[in-house]
């Protein structure tokens, strides 16, 4: 049914093309990078605390005029970060992505050339996750809904500001591309509510893996059944650290090369390393440890928070957690650092933990060697934690929300509208399986995106659009409610944080809110299998926000709504560069000599 097959017969790198990450040889990060210190001071956020600034008004962000620039060429390659060879989209050959380093304040500019070719040809685009683009919301890189995809062999420069500080992630977000790796890091350094570490180990890329190519898999979650007739439900092959990770061969029919080897990392005795976590996978809930110690959590997502101490952080797709880990004392020590999918057996029936697997590798593992360990040897440390751990309150959801307080205090405001979603999963006419918000599966428009038919001022998109007008109001508070599937959906906002009011199991009883003084906030919050999710934002941002699943394979079967901010009067009056209309212009041209198969939600 598919022209690529998915055995692959490109002669294949060895190597994962280009990245350091993982290896010992990876770079540690400074605190900042070059840039202008306002008076004098120590950092180029001048005398700003995470505790005392608010990152969402614009004119208290540090005004560095710095431009961090980055030029990137997507192509289609072929890699084997596993040893199993598969094909592959990437930024620059490079597996994970370019690191994007800024710091707080500075403009980003990242130019992005589809050189995608061949058989693989198609339109692409990219998310910066988790920034508020104020402004800017025509970069947000949402083929469909803020710009038409770049055709291939055309090139568009976004350019954003980092209004926010911390860790996150960019990602194709051209239907599930992403998930055959077009993703990479991203770090802003600015203040921390604890600054008192020593080494910035850097990303913690942390993913499941799936041995086939993304068409397939997409068109596995819309046709599988338990019988695998005609479809089986796509179960990940492996999880990777840094993109890395060795493969049994004997388990697949695809070319594999055995031991192709875990990432690596370093700690200094005495040091207080900070790890930055990021959960960058198609599907799967990861549960992080390190073998016996403790870690001091310092930010969620966006957002630092009043430091706390546990030996297990929960991250679901699109979330990021920064932790700070004190080194021990004997130079010679090695220990693993490991993810899992949760043990054997939990969660919804024919998985594995809280996610599909084919259960040959449920987790990774990656060797910390402290400065004088035998860099030869394994170490020999076993998991600390028991496997109840991963049940509740983990059941297949985050920690508990009362956990975690922000350290830039924001109380629950009355909200001015209140809008209500039940999410349903079922059959579309022809026989896919779908998401439903309020009984709507959304699908995109590659070729009319919403943000710029709001600016012509046409604001009827249609049914399928989704897309939610919330004219001036200023303030919304949005109950979701999952039922009949018991899946977990990461809901993840674009262009905002969102304060984080409830969660559980079952429906909101229309009161309680956790901590109402200073609630959770991130930007990507998990709602458990038949459970409920609240959130509320400020309405301070114009322009056309998506809020979907992280699953992968959830936003292709339309599990998305979008919220229509400001309208008409202030995106009416935006200036939109002309780079916008003309890179419909070339999108339209490519797509008149070229059929575009769209074959799901198109996010
Ligand atoms: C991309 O795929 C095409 C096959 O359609 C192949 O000819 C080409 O070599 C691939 N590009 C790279 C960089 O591997
Ligand atoms: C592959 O080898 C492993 C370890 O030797 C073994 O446990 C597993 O059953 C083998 N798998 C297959 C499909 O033969
Ligand atoms: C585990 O490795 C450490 C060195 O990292 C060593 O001191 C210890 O004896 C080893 N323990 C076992 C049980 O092999
Ligand atoms: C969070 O709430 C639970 C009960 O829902 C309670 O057992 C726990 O102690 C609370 N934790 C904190 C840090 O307040
Ligand atoms: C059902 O969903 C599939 C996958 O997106 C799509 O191809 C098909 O057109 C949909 N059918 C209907 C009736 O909407
Ligand atoms: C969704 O459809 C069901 C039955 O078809 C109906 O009862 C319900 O009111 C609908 N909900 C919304 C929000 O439209
Ligand atoms: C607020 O949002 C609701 C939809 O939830 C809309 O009906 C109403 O017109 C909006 N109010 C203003 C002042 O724009
Ligand atoms: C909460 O409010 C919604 C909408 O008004 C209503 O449908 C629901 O039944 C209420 N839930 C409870 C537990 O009162
Ligand atoms: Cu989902």
């Amino acid at each position: 049914m598919n022209a690529r097959v998915r055995s692959c017969v490109d002669i294949c790198a060895a190597a994962v093309g280009g990245s350091s990450l993982g290896t010992l040889q990876a770079p540690t990060l400074a605190k900042f990078i070059d840039g202008p210190h306002p008076g004098g001071s120590a950092f180029p956020w001048g005398s700003r605390q995470a505790d005392d600034c608010n990152p969402y008004n614009v004119n208290d962000i540090p005004n560095t005029g710095m431009t961090r620039s980055y030029q990137w060429t997507v192509t289609n390659q072929t890699l084997a970060p596993d040893g199993v060879e598969l094909w592959m989209l990437v930024a620059n050959g490079a597996f994970p992505g370019p690191l994007i380093e800024a710091n707080w304040g500075d403009w980003i500019e990242v130019s992005v050339t589809n050189g995608l070719t061949g058989e693989f040809m198609e339109g692409t685009s990219i998310h910066w996750h988790g920034f508020l683009q104020t402004g800017t919301p025509y970069m947000d890189g949402t083929p469909g809904v803020s710009q038409c995809p770049i055709a291939p062999g055309k090139t568009f420069t976004y350019r954003f500001r980092a209004e926010l500080y911390g860790t996150s992630w960019w990602h194709g977000h051209y239907s599930a591309q992403y998930v055959n790796g077009l993703s990479g890091p991203i770090v802003i350094h600015g203040p921390s509510s604890d600054n008192d570490y020593d080494i910035d180990v850097g990303p913690v890329m942390l993913s499941d893996w799936f041995h086939d190519y993304y068409d397939n898999l997409v068109m596995d979650i819309f046709y599988a059944t338990e019988t695998c007739d005609p479809h089986c439900p796509p179960m990940s092959n492996n999880m990777l650290i840094n993109g890395k990770n060795s493969y049994p061969c004997n388990e697949t029919t695809l070319t594999c090369t055995p031991n192709a080897g875990t990432a690596q990392f370093k700690f200094e005795t005495g040091k207080r390393h900070r790890l930055r976590l990021i959960n960058h996978a198609a599907e799967g809930i990861i549960f992080f440890s390190i073998d016996g110690y403790e870690m001091t959590v310092i930010a969620n997502d966006f957002v630092p928070v009043v430091p706390y101490q546990t030996d297990l952080v929960t991250l679901s797709v699109g979330q990021r957690t920064d932790v700070i880990v004190q080194g021990r004392s004997n130079c010679k020590e090695a220990v693993y650092m490991r993810m899992t999918e949760g043990p054997s057996g939990l969660g919804p029936a024919g998985s594995t933990g809280c996610s599909l697997n084919t259960g040959v590798a449920i987790g990774a593992i990656a060797p910390i060697y402290y400065e004088d360990a035998d860099t030869s040897l394994l170490p020999n440390t076993t998991s600390k934690i028991s496997s109840s751990r991963y049940l509740f309150p983990n059941n297949c959801g985050n920690s508990p929300l009362n956990q975690t307080v922000p350290a830039y205090a924001m109380e629950v405001k009355e909200p001015t509208t209140t809008l209500h979603f039940l999410m349903t999963g079922g059959y579309n006419g022809t026989g896919a399986f779908v998401w439903f918000m309020n009984n709507i599966t959304y699908m995109t428009d590659y070729n009319d995106p919403t943000l710029l038919e709001a600016k012509l001022g046409n604001t009827d998109f249609g049914v399928q659009a989704q897309t939610y007008d919330l004219g001036t109001n200023s303030t919304v508070r949005i109950v979701l409610t999952s039922v009949g599937f018991p899946a977990s959906h990461p809901m993840h906002i674009h262009g905002h944080n969102m304060q984080v009011l409830a969660e559980g199991v079952g429906s909101w009883d229309n009161k309680t809110i956790v901590n109402p003084s200073n609630p959770q906030r991130r930007d990507t919050q998990l709602v458990r299998p038949n459970g409920y999710l609240v959130l509320q934002l400020d309405l301070d941002n114009p322009g056309v926000w998506p809020l979907h699943c992280h699953v992968a394979w959830h936003i292709s079967e339309g599990m998305n709504i979008n919220i229509l901010e400001q309208t008409p009067s202030v995106i009416k009056e935006m200036e939109m560069p002309y780079v916008m209309a003309q890179t419909c212009r070339d999108w339209s041209a490519w797509t008149s000599n070229n059929v575009v198969p769209q074959i799901d939600s198109g996010l």
